[in-house]
């Protein structure tokens, strides 16, 4: 999978990115992420990629003429970069075998994704969804707001929840975590195997964890203003029955 982001904020993703699991995918190929400064497709040596909003009113609204410059560029960067190919035809030639394939509808161009509080809700369904495909784009707006036609030229708004954030970096964070541990590859078998064994409008926080886990010290003591208090392991855990270890975890 390869995933674009183009961002004014390029540092706001040096934590999420560079670290833990999705460090390691990135590593192991099996994500290549890429970050671009919406900057380098400004209108002017300034650096101007907004403007006033028609009609007046506070703040600088977003370009759809910059935004659609940063677009067409990446389309034809990801070629350079990456074997991901976009042909005029609706087939791509295998680089090692040199057979041409039909693409099916949703591999034939980038998916690009319009984070904003206003689009569909954000959820481990959405998150599968955006996992199957090859190569995602995400677009951050920053500041007051975006020209409504930037809307027209993305295949897809999405929000991370009712709340409303500064700008669409940290949603952006929070859509690749989601979506790159779905790669497959990315973390082992067993950790998704209860994820994909869960119902599609489970809530993912019920499938994900799946019943309490203990680990040393078997019993942990702690003193809450003056008061003792000593937390144990449910005997059942510690009793080597494997047969009752998995009815305990089933009840739970
Ligand atoms: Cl995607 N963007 C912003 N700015 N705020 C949000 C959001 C997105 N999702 C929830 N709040």
């Amino acid at each position: 999978m390869r995933i674009d982001i183009i961002t004014l904020f390029p540092k706001m993703f040096g934590g999420p990115l560079t670290e833990s699991m999705i460090s390691r995918a990135q590593k192991r190929d099996l994500v290549k992420i890429k970050i671009h400064q919406l900057r380098d497709w400004a209108i002017n040596r300034r650096g101007q990629v907004d403007d006033k909003p028609y009609g007046g009113g506070a703040g600088m609204i977003l370009r759809v003429d910059v935004v659609f410059k940063a677009l067409t560029g990446l389309k034809f960067l990801s070629q350079k970069i990456s074997n991901i190919q976009y042909p005029i035809s609706n087939k791509i030639q295998n680089s090692k075998t040199k057979k041409l394939t039909k693409l099916k509808a949703n591999e034939a161009k980038p998916y690009v994704i319009l984070p904003t509080p206003s689009g569909t809700k954000f959820d481990q369904a959405m998150a599968r969804k955006l996992a199957k495909k090859k190569h995602l784009v995400f677009l951050c707006p920053h500041y007051e707001g975006y020209d409504k036609r930037i809307e027209s030229i993305v295949s897809e708004k999405i929000s991370i929840g009712d709340y409303v954030l500064t700008g669409g970096e940290l949603p952006v964070a929070v859509m690749v975590d989601a979506v790159v541990r779905l790669v497959p590859g990315v973390i082992n078998k067993e950790s998704l195997k209860e994820e994909s064994f869960s119902r599609k409008d489970e809530r993912p926080f019920v499938s994900t964890i799946e019943y309490p886990q203990y680990t040393r010290p078997e019993i942990f003591e702690m003193k809450i203003r003056g008061k003792k208090i000593k937390k144990t392991v449910p005997a059942v855990l510690l009793s080597g029955n494997h047969k009752e270890i998995e009815k305990w975890r089933e009840r739970q």
